[in-house]
């Protein structure tokens, strides 16, 4: 059923559940991602959840944005969670340790990695709302933060200019467990670890967990993959967090395609920020995003777009939804465009509910389980716009309206949906579920939210704002 066929009621519903779950899980000036899984303020999760307040509270919605700059690293780096809320979370303080670091940051605890660099596409759909007045007031306000944060990036994570950023840990793609990320992961596993998955002993070890206390384990990570997880958040605070020192450990490292795409996007709204507000980048990150641009079409073979093993050099073959942000990008060649859309239709990743995370026929596909299968509104949501660009507004209407319908299917508002009959899994009361819900029913209505069709490769000089 498409969302227009739902009934008006059943739409104002969502809505008005969509309104609750962001006001339950408000912690003033910034929003859990859900009540008791994600007690604290999650870097992405922020970016989605001020693109849906816009639509209810637009200032509620840039305080959201300006509160990830109160975790900001002095070196610039924007953490993937600022430990605010008061709830106990199994990933806490205690294993960061940010206190301990020289060059941590000094009022809060966070975390030490990031995560996908939303913050400038939140930023523009935030102004996008405002009056011009209201929008350059708020620009002002988050560009020297937003800026030091890209520069952070490039000169930590790219210092041999490849024009591709590395992640350190699997929590900053934001996409956990893709068989992309465990490939690497396992790898790094501590042996005694590696020894007990051989022996199919996660149940065991699942006692030990916290965070299966909500969600069942068999819809998390298995217990060997979360352990190492945190194996491997130790051997990073060891190395204080420095790329040079983790580069001379034994951690994964991975040039994450999502992660370049959706900064190679974000380059180019800084870019619109900055020049609204009358502010020229540096040359140097232009140049870096440049290469970014004209990087991604490295990570492409045999049709699709993969992450790159950062140690070996080699693209990591295992196909995830990951590979389709290069839509988002924008980076794909118009000669490419059909070719990708339908691979990302075909029903090995869209059996029936939107994009699934890892397609249906892979060796770790489990529709219930995280991010080895189910659909995410996040990913629906920015494969749709980069539908959109790549001149398929008609698929991109289709997911839209699929996803709407998908979550109307489940009573409450759920983390990840099964690709094949829409059952709501994870956690509950999922803030960027709800957001992206009201994006996706309020956002419709102004002509002006859809991005231009354009697309096409590496000139840089994407024009990505709207309106205003
Ligand atoms: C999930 O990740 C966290 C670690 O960051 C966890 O499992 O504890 C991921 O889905 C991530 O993308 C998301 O930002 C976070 C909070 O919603 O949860």
């Amino acid at each position: 059923m498409s969302s227009s066929a739902l009934p008006s009621e059943v739409l104002t519903e969502l809505r008005t559940s969509a309104i609750e779950v962001l006001r339950d899980n408000d912690l003033g000036g910034a929003t859990r991602p859900s009540p008791t899984l994600y007690p604290h303020q999650w870097l992405w999760d922020s970016c989605f959840i001020a693109i849906g307040l816009r639509h209810i509270d637009p200032e509620r919605a840039s305080r959201e944005i300006l509160s990830l700059l109160h975790g900001q690293w002095p070196n610039g780096m924007i953490p993937h969670v600022i430990f605010s809320g008061s709830g106990s979370y199994h990933a806490g303080p205690d294993r960061w340790r940010s206190d301990l670091v020289d060059g941590g940051p000094e009022h809060v605890q966070t975390t030490g990695v990031t995560q996908p660099p939303m913050i400038a596409e939140a930023v523009v759909r935030v102004g996008e709302v405002f009056d011009p007045a209201r929008r350059r007031e708020f620009y002002r306000a988050i560009y020297p933060g937003l800026l030091r944060y890209h520069c952070w990036l490039y000169r930590e994570r790219d210092p041999d200019d490849t024009g591709l950023v590395t992640l350190v840990h699997s929590w900053e793609s934001g996409m956990d467990n893709t068989p992309a990320w465990m490939e690497l992961t396992r790898r790094a596993a501590p042996i005694p670890l590696k020894l007990i998955r051989r022996l199919n002993g996660d149940g065991a070890l699942d006692a030990l967990r916290r965070d299966n206390k909500e969600v069942p384990s068999d819809q998390r990570l298995s217990a060997t993959d979360l352990f190492t997880l945190y194996h491997l958040v130790g051997e990073l605070r060891d190395a204080r967090y420095d790329f040079s020192r983790i580069r001379a450990s034994r951690v994964p490292l991975v040039q994450d395609v999502a992660f370049n795409a959706i900064l190679a996007r974000a380059n180019d709204h800084l870019r619109d920020i900055a020049a609204d507000i009358g502010e020229q980048l540096p040359n140097q990150l232009l140049r870096s995003a440049r290469r970014t641009r004209a990087a991604l079409p490295t990570l492409f073979a045999d049709g699709m777009y993969w992450s790159r093993d950062a140690r070996s050099g080699r693209l990591i073959s295992r196909p995830t939804v990951a590979g389709f942000l290069a839509l988002y990008a924008g980076v794909v060649p118009p000669d490419s465009v059909e070719d990708l859309v339908s691979r990302m239709t075909a029903r090995r990743f869209w059996p029936a509910h939107g994009i699934a995370s890892t397609p249906t026929d892979d060796p770790d596909f489990q529709p219930r389980c995280y991010w080895q299968g189910p659909v995410w509104v996040n990913m629906n949501w920015l494969l749709a716009d980069g539908l959109d660009r790549a001149g398929r507004g008609d698929l991109a209407e289709r997911l839209r309206a699929g996803t709407i319908s998908m979550i109307a299917g489940s009573e409450g508002l759920y983390e990840y949906y099964s690709p094949f009959d829409g059952t709501g899994v994870g956690s509950n009361h999922f803030s960027w579920t709800a957001a992206l819900l009201l994006d996706l029913l309020d956002g419709r209505k102004a002509a002006h939210h859809l991005p231009s069709a354009r697309t096409g490769a590496d000139d840089g000089e994407h024009l990505t704002r709207r309106g205003g």
